[in-house]
């Protein structure tokens, strides 16, 4: 299959996070992108490709303008305002705060657009977003234009990104714009199943209330994992948006034998709706020995998911999302497109 990949993504090079009550280097690194593109190019899984630009019409078509705005002119506001670091969200408007104003004060503004303080927005970040959305969508539109598969190999991530906020390593969703963008251009229904360890609350929230896209999600119980307060099984769409979200909370240690039998029901219902298109939002933080993860899949694990997906017989786009045990990112990432590739050979 092709990937689709940007330079670009280089600048979005945070220095910060905050991880256990400690201030460490972003999980969410440059070098992940690296090695998944250093395997793709090992194993010759396809072409690589350039994207190309969208502009902002499509992002407009899933976030709020005010917040496109925000995520554009973040670092230079923080830095005018005379601070030295990367921004940070350090206060929000919580559950006994929410008046409609938005504040003039960048402090205000960062904490009111942030779902997550772990995640700051430093120089670069906005360009690397850009690019990375217009990964998403040429990948999307490879397939729409009739290939059986494509790779977004996006960077930063999108899924945890609402329609107007950040955080967990996201700031555009760049599966929500891809599937956005298939609507709009064609494809009556899509599905976008989300197998990165964390709940796609963004996915999952800006689709909540549609029956044109059906969200599903495999992903650590959110009474034990980030985001916590989102991805519980008893959220299944509202009106006529019900019944077209599903969500498969799994408990700390889980192994393949349980993921794939979450996997394989949305298999069934994502068959069951016939989309035209269908997104995996492509995490492989699912790995045992990711640093910030509970399950339990190996190497191998991967692959036979890659080819479980291909049976569905649907034209499928992978947007790359999280995975964080960066010398394994390749390979495992690399298995389930070749396991996918391999599926469609037989
Ligand atoms: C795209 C994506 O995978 N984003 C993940 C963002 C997760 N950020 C919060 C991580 C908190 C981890 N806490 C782990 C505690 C277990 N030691
Ligand atoms: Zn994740």
């Amino acid at each position: 299959m092709r990937t689709v990949y940007s330079e670009k993504h280089k600048l979005r090079d945070a220095k910060i996070e905050i991880f256990e009550g400690q201030i460490v280097p972003p999980f969410e690194c440059p070098k992940r992108a690296e090695y998944i593109l250093n395997r793709i190019k090992e194993v010759n899984l396809g072409e690589v490709i350039e994207p190309r630009d969208y502009g902002l019409e499509p992002v407009h078509a899933v976030h709020n303008k005010d917040y496109v705005k925000f995520l554009e002119t973040c670092i230079k506001e923080w830095q005018d305002a005379g601070y030295q670091s990367e921004a940070i969200a350090n206060c929000w408007p919580t559950r006994t705060m929410n008046s409609p104003h938005i504040p003039n004060h960048i402090e205000g503004k960062v904490g009111y657009y942030a779902l997550a303080s772990e995640t700051t927005i430093s120089v670069g970040t906005w360009e690397a977003a850009l690019a990375s959305k217009d990964v998403a969508l040429t990948a999307t539109d490879l397939v729409l234009e009739g290939e059986n598969v494509a790779f977004g190999l996006c960077r930063p991530p999108g899924h945890h990104a609402a329609a107007d906020q950040f955080g967990g390593y996201c700031f555009l969703n760049n599966a929500a714009i891809a599937a956005q963008y298939a609507r709009d251009n064609g494809a009556k229904r899509v599905a976008i199943l989300d197998v990165d360890f964390h709940h796609g609350n963004g996915t999952q929230h800006i689709f909540y209330d549609r029956d044109d896209v059906m969200f599903l999600s495999i992903h650590g119980d959110p009474m034990e994992s980030f985001p916590y307060y989102l991805g519980h099984a008893d959220e299944t769409g509202n009106a006529i948006g019900e019944g077209y979200n599903v969500n498969y909370p799994l408990p700390p240690k889980a192994g393949y034998d349980q993921w794939s039998a979450a996997l394989d029901d949305a298999l069934l219902k994502v068959k069951n709706y016939a989309p035209d298109i269908l997104i995996i939002s492509l995490g492989v933080d699912t790995f045992e020995n990711d640093p910030i993860s509970f399950f339990k899949l190996t190497c191998d694990d991967f692959t036979d998911y890659g080819k479980r997906i291909a049976k569905a017989n649907i034209p499928t786009a992978f947007i790359m999302e999280g995975g964080y045990a960066v010398e394994e990112i390749g390979i495992n990432t690399v298995n389930v497109l070749q396991g996918f590739d391999r599926a469609l050979l037989h």
